[in-house]
Order: C-alpha cells, then sequence, then structure tokens
C-alpha cells in the first residue's frame, strides 16, 4: 500500500471513515494532522480556523479546553465543513468495554457524537474495542490503536505492538494506529505519527521528534501529527502548517517515487 497513491487506496477502501480521509487527503494534498493543544475555546476555534486550510485531520484533546461547552462542538464541525478536515479526539480510552462505552457516548463531552475518530489502548484486551464498537459503528466511526508512543522509554513495543496489529487486522471498527510505521499489508491500516518535528529534537518532558521524510518515505505512515512545531511560542501557525504540509506531502511523492 505505501506504493499506491492516496486517492487510489480511499477508493478502494472498505472503511467509510478511512475513504473519506482518503479523499480529504488527496483533495487537499495534505497529509498533515494538527495537535491542536490550546486550554480555550477561543483559542482552539482561531488555530482551528487559520490552520484548517492546510491539514486533513484536527487532533483534538478536548478535556483541557478549560471553557468547553456544546457551542464549541458546533463550531469546529462547522469548520470541519468549511476547511473539509476530520475530526480526531486524541481520547487515548484506556478502560474495560463497559466503561469505555459511558466515557465515549456520554459525559460531558459526548465524543461519539462529533469526533470522527477516536484511539485507544489496548492494554484491557479486546474488550475495549468491542465496547467502543458498539458506540461507534451505529455514528459511522473509525477507531486508532496506540501500538507505539513517540515518548522516551515508552512500554509499547514487541509483543505487545504486535498483538495491537493482530487486534486491528480483526476488528471492522479500528481504520489503523498510532505510530512510527507501517505495520502491516492486511486491509490497508492507516498510521498516523506523532513526534513529528522539522526543527526540535524533543522537549523536557520525554517527547521525540523524527523528520517527515523518516516517517513517510522511510518508514511508511501515512499522516504526521504536528502540534508545537506549528503554533509553538513565537511561530506563525499559517506559516508553520504550509511548511508541514509541503514537508508531508513531498515525503509521501518520493515514497512513491522510491521502487
Ligand atoms: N501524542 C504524542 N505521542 C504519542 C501519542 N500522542 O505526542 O505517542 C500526542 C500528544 C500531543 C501531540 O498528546 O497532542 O501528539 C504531539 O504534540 P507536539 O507536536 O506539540 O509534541
Amino acid at each position: 500500500f505505501s506504493q499506491q497513491t492516496y486517492a487510489a487506496r480511499g477508493e478502494a477502501h472498505s472503511h467509510p471513515v478511512a475513504k473519506e480521509l482518503f479523499a480529504i487527503m488527496e483533495r487537499k494534498q495534505s497529509n498533515l494532522s494538527l495537535a491542536a493543544d490550546v486550554s480555550t475555546k477561543s483559542e482552539l476555534l482561531a488555530l482551528a480556523d487559520k490552520v484548517g486550510p492546510y491539514i486533513c485531520v484536527l487532533k483534538t484533546h478536548i478535556d483541557v479546553i478549560s471553557d468547553f461547552d456544546q457551542d464549541l462542538v458546533a463550531q469546529l464541525q462547522a469548520l470541519a465543513a468549511k476547511h473539509d478536515f476530520l475530526i480526531f479526539e486524541d481520547r487515548k480510552f484506556a478502560d474495560i468495554g463497559n466503561t469505555v462505552k459511558l466515557q465515549y457516548g456520554g459525559g460531558v463531552y459526548r465524543i461519539a457524537d462529533w469526533a470522527h475518530i477516536t484511539n485507544c489502548h489496548v492494554i484491557p484486551g479486546e474488550g475495549i474495542i468491542q465496547g467502543l464498537a458498539e458506540v461507534g459503528v451505529p455514528k459511522g466511526r473509525g477507531l486508532l490503536l496506540l501500538a507505539e508512543m513517540s515518548s522516551k522509554g515508552m512500554l509499547a513495543t514487541g509483543a505487545y505492538t504486535d498483538k495491537n496489529v493482530e487486534m486491528a487486522v480483526r476488528n471492522e471498527f479500528v481504520i489503523g494506529f498510532i505510530g512510527s510505521k507501517r505495520f502491516t499489508e492486511e486491509r490497508d491500516l492507516i498510521t498516523m505519527t506523532p513526534g513529528v518535528g522539522l526543527h526540535a529534537a524533543g522537549d523536557a518532558l520525554g517527547q521525540q521528534y523524527r523528520t517527515p521524510e523518516l516517517i513517510v518515505t522511510e518508514n511508511g505512515s501515512d499522516i504526521i501529527i504536528v502540534g508545537r512545531g506549528i503554533y509553538g511560542a513565537g511561530k506563525d501557525p499559517v506559516v508553520e502548517a504550509k511548511r508541514y504540509r509541503d514537508a508531508g506531502w513531498a515525503a509521501y511523492l518520493n515514497r512513491l517515487g522510491k521502487q
């Protein structure tokens, strides 16, 4: 699949969310996802509106917004329609199936009502996927498994990563992974990679950055997730979003050109 265009993969894909995602990537020539880790409603909406034209996915941590309300969700959905991107709530669910059902469908955030994509750890076993699927499948949503993490000393390696891949392959609700590379050729599962930066090596709390070239061209990942590289102190988010969009797309074209 790494040698096929996003357009071709979208046309052939059986999952509606993956299909739509590949179509957006092709239309916007973007494999960039913005990690919009700001702390207020107005900052999040302003950033999403500015950077929206350059991204295929807006990644949120909705529980860090201090003044969350339902209007924020309505406005995010309007921006997703205006700028043609999907919303990925990076909730990293990690509890038993019955509990994650309540967390995903209900509570204050009602994530399943507005996030096209969410993700989970499989540490509780496969029941977490089944619980999330009971809520997400009827709403036409998709799930990513955290097969790896970007941070120093992370424990998702070896046999644990392999188990993620096995569970992803046999659960139709799963559209792919968070991780650093392409994991399997089955079902064209998508990889999205956080910890991408063009300049910094990391931060003081264990984050590690790698380049789009390494992640997309060499490792065969599909989408780069960039946060502080775009909106960090002293940066112009539009300038940086264009820079990362171009770098991510160039890395994808280089991959297609490699035999
Ligand atoms: N994220 C990681 N690494 C992972 C999984 N998720 O960094 O393995 C998320 C973080 C943050 C974003 O929760 O929202 O990706 C990275 O932001 P940054 O580019 O500002 O470091």
